[in-house]
């Protein structure tokens, strides 16, 4: 056993050594908008970078120096050209290269299923794919979001398994979560702490010794169930702080109050920090960051707040819906067949980023009221025609996205392509619209009120 241990202090001490002299052989399995950015930035400070990617095509692009990711990221594109120029870094899509690699970080997709329930078939694959190429005395990071208690329960047993070496023996293990949000990822990667979950104090040494040469903010040290609490609890945490702005918002309307100006006053007491009210969360973190924290307590403590956020959350969108059915009806008009412009198609403003979009399950519920519904988004390719063709001839305009190009609409152009002038603002684009029958999340009718209680 003595033996084993100088052993690994030895291996230990060479990687210290290799990650500060900066000749560690850094292997990066993923290369999405986690894993592209990563590769480049310590590829950028020296390193010798091999990133491992499923899709051939988006391999072909990176070692052309094309940056694969949509969407306006300031500087990677650059920065991407630059290191594949320099020979520092390369991509693939074999594993074998990885078994001379000194690191490797692991930046796979880990969604939750329809029982929101992790998905890690391919956090799965890249630990058996890794494992019998696995260098000893290596550091194996895993960047991906996930439950609490996956690296001790799935991650470090596959790795044993499939390497035949033991965890902070032969090779060491940290969980180090991404805080990444498109449109500004280097930015974040360089500015934003992180949390450095190690399997051992050494192994969190390490990790903090190989972040250290790429991020500028605070390394938390911490160990690895800490780690993965955290990602998934600072992200839930925001998902129950935009539920409570939509519960809110449905209180307002049915009191027939301004949420916004509610919010505004709010805000000006102490310590509130009340968020805005909206169509609805999506992303490819908020929707489902909850259910992983939820996971990790196994069933074993009562989960009533994190269902109940998402719940709201989700019933957004179907809320649209009714408040876009309200104003046809104001005008007239019944939802079917009546034709129903969706302004906005990807999750967040001035984004491509379309997964999990609250404008998909409005979508679906249009049409299964019979709306005929069209899309636009400037962002998202399918949907970028002209504004004009979606909206002439259209029964109500839905906003479900704040996309820059569209504050700057005239409501008055506006109106005069559309059949009928009825507007549902999902974001709070327009506090009024002249000439309009207007709707919007949070915007109660203090008039309706005097209705209903007649
Ligand atoms: N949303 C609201 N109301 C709000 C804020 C957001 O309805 O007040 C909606 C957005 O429209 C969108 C969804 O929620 O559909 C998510 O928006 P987001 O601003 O949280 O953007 P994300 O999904 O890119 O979140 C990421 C997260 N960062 C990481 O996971 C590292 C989140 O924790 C960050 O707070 C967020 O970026 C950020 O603002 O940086």
């Amino acid at each position: 056993m003595e033996a084993t241990t100088a052993g690994a202090d030895a291996l230990v001490a060479t990687l210290s050594h290799k990650i500060e002299e900066r000749q560690a052989l850094l292997g990066v399995i993923g290369l999405g908008y986690v894993g592209l950015p990563v590769a480049c930035r310590f590829a950028q400070e020296g390193f010798q970078v091999i990133g491992v990617e499923l899709k051939e095509e988006r391999v072909a692009a990176i070692n052309a120096g094309r940056c694969p990711i949509e969407g306006d990221e300031p500087g990677l594109a650059e920065l991407l050209a630059e290191v594949i120029a320099a020979g520092r870094f390369r991509a693939t899509t074999a594993y074998a290269p990885l078994a001379q690699a000194d690191v490797v970080l692991i930046n796979v997709e880990t969604p939750v299923d329809a029982h929101h329930r992790p998905h890690y078939a391919a956090l799965e694959a890249a630990c058996r794919s890794l494992g019998p190429r696995l260098r000893r005395g290596a550091l194996v990071v895993v960047e991906s979001t996930i439950a609490p208690g996956t690296m001790d329960r799935v991650v470090r047993p596959l790795l044993e398994e499939t390497s035949g070496q033991r965890v902070n023996q032969d090779f060491h293990l940290a969980a180090c979560p991404e805080r990444v949000m498109p449109g500004k990822l280097l930015h974040n990667l360089r500015t934003m702490s992180r949390v450095v979950g190690g399997s051992s104090p050494q192994a969190t040494e390490l990790a903090l010794k190989l972040y250290r040469c790429i991020v500028a903010a605070d390394l938390d040290a911490t160990d690895c169930l800490t780690a993965e609490i955290v990602k998934t609890a600072e992200n839930a945490y925001r998902d129950v702080q935009i539920a409570f702005a939509n519960e809110v918002a449905l209180i307002c309307e049915a009191a027939g109050a301004d949420v916004w100006r509610v919010r505004e006053l709010v805000n000006k007491s102490p310590g509130r920090a009340m968020l805005l009210p909206g169509a609805g969360v999506g992303g490819h973190c908020i929707p489902k960051d909850p259910w992983l924290l939820a996971h990790g307590a196994g069933g074993r403590a009562p989960l009533r707040l994190l269902p109940a956020a998402r719940a709201v959350n989700d019933f957004m969108p179907l809320h649209m819906a009714e408040l876009v059915v309200e104003a046809l009806a104001e005008a007239g008009l019944r939802i079917e067949g009546a034709r129903v412009a969706i302004l906005g198609y990807a999750y967040l403003e001035n984004s491509d980023d379309v997964r999990n979009t609250p404008s998909e399950p409005f979508a679906e519920r249009l049409r299964e009221l019979g709306a005929e519904v069209r899309i636009h988004d400037p962002y998202v390719r399918a949907y970028a025609g002209p504004l004009e063709e979606v909206l002439r001839g259209a029964d109500c305009l839905a906003l479900m996205v704040r996309h820059e190009p569209y504050l700057r609409l005239d409501l008055g152009t506006i109106k005069g392509w559309m059949r009928t002038p009825v507007l549902v603002d999902g974001r709070n684009a327009w506090p009024s619209a002249p000439g309009f029958i207007h709707r919007g999340i949070g915007r109660g009718d203090p008039r309706a009120l005097g209705r209903k209680e007649t």
